[in-house]
Order: C-alpha cells, then sequence, then structure tokens
C-alpha cells in the first residue's frame, strides 16, 4: 500500500449520557479519527479513543496527535508499506500504543478494501453475529442505577457490567441482584482497590458474577495473582494487560483467568490477533472490551469479536447507546436477540459520513 495522504481529524462528540467510572466522568467522547488515502485512491480508517486526560491511561488525544504526527506520519508517508511493515516501523516508539493502532487500524482497513474483502474474513473472524453486552456507569442513586440496568436488559443487551469503586460495590451488587437473580453480572473496578480492601472483594463471591475486571492497579499483575488465590470470582485484567507478553506474564502468575482485549490499549489488530491466540493457547478466557468509540473505532471492535477463541459476551453496545448520530452509516445496530451483525461489505463495514466528521472536529491536520 503506498500512503499518499494522511489525514487527522481530533473530534468530540456528545456522549448521549454521561458515563462516570472510578477514575472519573466523561461527557463528551474525544478520539483522533485518522484517514489514510493511498495511490489508487482507496481510503482506510482507524481511530485512537484515548481520552481528553491522561485517567485511564498516559495516553490522550493530545500525546497521541503529537506521537502520530512527529514520530509515525514522517516514517509511512509516500512510502509502500504493508502491516507487518508497520509493525517494524513502530516497534522502535515505547509505549503511546493507542497511537500506533489508530495508524494501524486504518492501514487494516485499507488492507481489507484493497481485497474487497470485509475485515472480519481477512484476520479469520467466524461470526456471523457478535454477542454484545452493556457496560454501565456509576449511578447518582441506586435506583437509577436500576432503572437503567432494566431498560438495557429491554433492549436485549445479554450481559451487563457494572462499574464499582469503594463505597458503590456491594450495596449496588446486592440490589442488583435482588432485582435481577439470574442475568449474566459483571463488575469493573477500573483499579479503585488495592489488596487492604480484600474483605469487600471476597464479599463480591456471594453473587455469583461472571467475573471482576481490574480490582487492582493498572499497572499490577503481582499482587492480582495473591487476589485470585483469595477469592473464587474470576478477575479479569484490562488496563494490565498492554502488550501480548503480558498475558504470558499474567497466566505464568495466575494474575487473571479472563482478559477484557482493547485494540487501542494493546496498540492494534495484530497484537489483538496475538493475544486471542495466545488466550487460546492458554486457555483464559477472552471478550473485546471497548473505548466509547466511534463508529470506525467500534467497526474493528466487531471484527475482532467475531474471532473463534472469543468465549465471553463483549462491551460492543449499538451506537446509539453512545451517541444521537454515529458518524457512519449504517450505525451499529442491536438485534432483538442481543447480537450486532458483522457487515458483509468491505473493510470495517460502515462508510464514514465526512460531513458528520467535520461537524464535530475541532482540529485537522492534513499530510501529503
Ligand atoms: O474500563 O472498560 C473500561 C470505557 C472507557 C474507558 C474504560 C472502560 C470503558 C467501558 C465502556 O467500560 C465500554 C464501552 O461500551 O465502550
Ligand atoms: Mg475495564
Amino acid at each position: 500500500m503506498l500512503v499518499k495522504k494522511v489525514t487527522l481529524f481530533k473530534v468530540k462528540i456528545p456522549l448521549k449520557e454521561e458515563f462516570t467510572t472510578s477514575f472519573g466522568t466523561t461527557r463528551y467522547k474525544e478520539a483522533v479519527i485518522v484517514k489514510i488515502e493511498e495511490k489508487g485512491g482507496e481510503v482506510g480508517w482507524g481511530e485512537v479513543p484515548a481520552g481528553s486526560g491522561p485517567w485511564y491511561s498516559y495516553e490522550t488525544v493530545d500525546t497521541a496527535l503529537i506521537i502520530i504526527r512527529r514520530f509515525i506520519i514522517p516514517q509511512i508517508l509516500k512510502s509502500d508499506i504493508d502491516i507487518d511493515d508497520y509493525m517494524n516501523v513502530v516497534k522502535h516508539i515505547r509505549g503511546h500504543n493507542m497511537a500506533k493502532a489508530g495508524v494501524e487500524m486504518a492501514l487494516w482497513d485499507l488492507k481489507a478494501k484493497l481485497q474487497s474483502l470485509p475485515l472480519w474474513k481477512v484476520i479469520g473472524g467466524r461470526r456471523a453475529k457478535i454477542v454484545s453486552g452493556v457496560s454501565i456507569g456509576i449511578k447518582r442513586s441506586v435506583n437509577e442505577l436500576l432503572k437503567t440496568i432494566g431498560r438495557r436488559l429491554d433492549e436485549g443487551y445479554q450481559r451487563i457490567k457494572v462499574k464499582i469503586k469503594p463505597g458503590w460495590d456491594i450495596n449496588i451488587v446486592d440490589a442488583i441482584r435482588r432485582e435481577y437473580p439470574d442475568i449474566l453480572l459483571q463488575v469493573d473496578a477500573n483499579a479503585a482497590y488495592t489488596l487492604r480492601d480484600i474483605n469487600i472483594l471476597r464479599k463480591l463471591d456471594d453473587y455469583n458474577l461472571l467475573m471482576i475486571e481490574q480490582p487492582l492497579d493498572y499497572n499490577d499483575l503481582v499482587y492480582h495473582a495473591i487476589l485470585q488465590k483469595f477469592i473464587k470470582t474470576p478477575i479479569c485484567l484490562d488496563e494490565s494487560i498492554k502488550y501480548p507478553e503480558d498475558v504470558v506474564r499474567a497466566y505464568m502468575l495466575g494474575s487473571c483467568l479472563i482478559v477484557n482485549l482493547k485494540p487501542a490499549r494493546v496498540g492494534g489488530i495484530s497484537n489483538s490477533l496475538r493475544i486471542h491466540e495466545l488466550c487460546y493457547q492458554l486457555g483464559l478466557g477472552l471478550w473485546i472490551g471497548g473505548m466509547l468509540e466511534t463508529g470506525i473505532g467500534r467497526g474493528f471492535l466487531v471484527a475482532l469479536a467475531s474471532l473463534p477463541y472469543v468465549n465471553y459476551p463483549n462491551d460492543i453496545s449499538a451506537s446509539n447507546r453512545y451517541f444521537k448520530q454515529d458518524i457512519v452509516e449504517p450505525e451499529w445496530t442491536l438485534n432483538r436477540d442481543g447480537t450486532i451483525s458483522v457487515p458483509n461489505r468491505s473493510g470495517i463495514g460502515v462508510e464514514v459520513i465526512e460531513e458528520r466528521l467535520e461537524k464535530y472536529t475541532e482540529h485537522k491536520l492534513v499530510f501529503g
């Protein structure tokens, strides 16, 4: 693929509902949208779903813009590269996985389009529909949370994930289980606890949770391994898994039984495919997580969720769970059975509506 032109759009899109986690409240989806045009005129799209501040990880939309324009674009512009070449180029940049992933995803979209194939087929996906769950933020009251869960179940979501933090944990899980004893339920702490909270974390064992996601520090593997010895609920790691090698380390230490795979967090699709393979080989559970992506990033999540060894419901919800109007057509919709259909058009399978994209663009940079 000969890269002729790269355009970066820094976007800010209002969320339909604010989203609160243990690290803060998000009211706007911020992202860097990457557009790559190749010599023949074909276009590929990617997304860096970093936030406005370094809360989930150290990356932000602004750090991603700097890394991409100063250290990635000069290495790929006007050159003829495939995905493997790209991975070799960015190998020398330490960290900044989301920035690397945004550009890599655009190259994958391009690669699939040049073959006139849907991306999911190019990467080895097998299913026509992926199982959709929904991630629900911290609310102002338990009542508001229960009402939101009820609404999401009515819409058809097959699994509920709720955000927890100290003081918003046992009480809400207990209330949810009273109302919904049998739903598939899991919790996500976004690193809000320490081993000193072990008694609270042990109490969660009484509620038949599918898993507890990232209870301890965002870089930790060792303390999670200790915690897993004391609790029955499977630990799922999100923030702590940044590289394929981290999956091997986590397995060897016993830090988790399940992995939340987010392509942005691990540097893109190539690394995601390695993690998919590793989880299968090591017998770890696997599902695809999200970062409130626009319809562009969501296309990559859906493609990954169609892979054969994904074995838990995904945090991949419909466009209308996040936005009044998405920036792609068709928008991502939920089937009545709580699944999302895998598209048959080439690439990520949705068209970017550039007028909508421009409407939300705060800053645009063109190279080439
Ligand atoms: O921890 O999984 C997380 C959103 C932003 C940052 C971190 C997380 C999340 C979610 C939302 O839980 C998942 C989604 O619907 O995209
Ligand atoms: Mg998480």
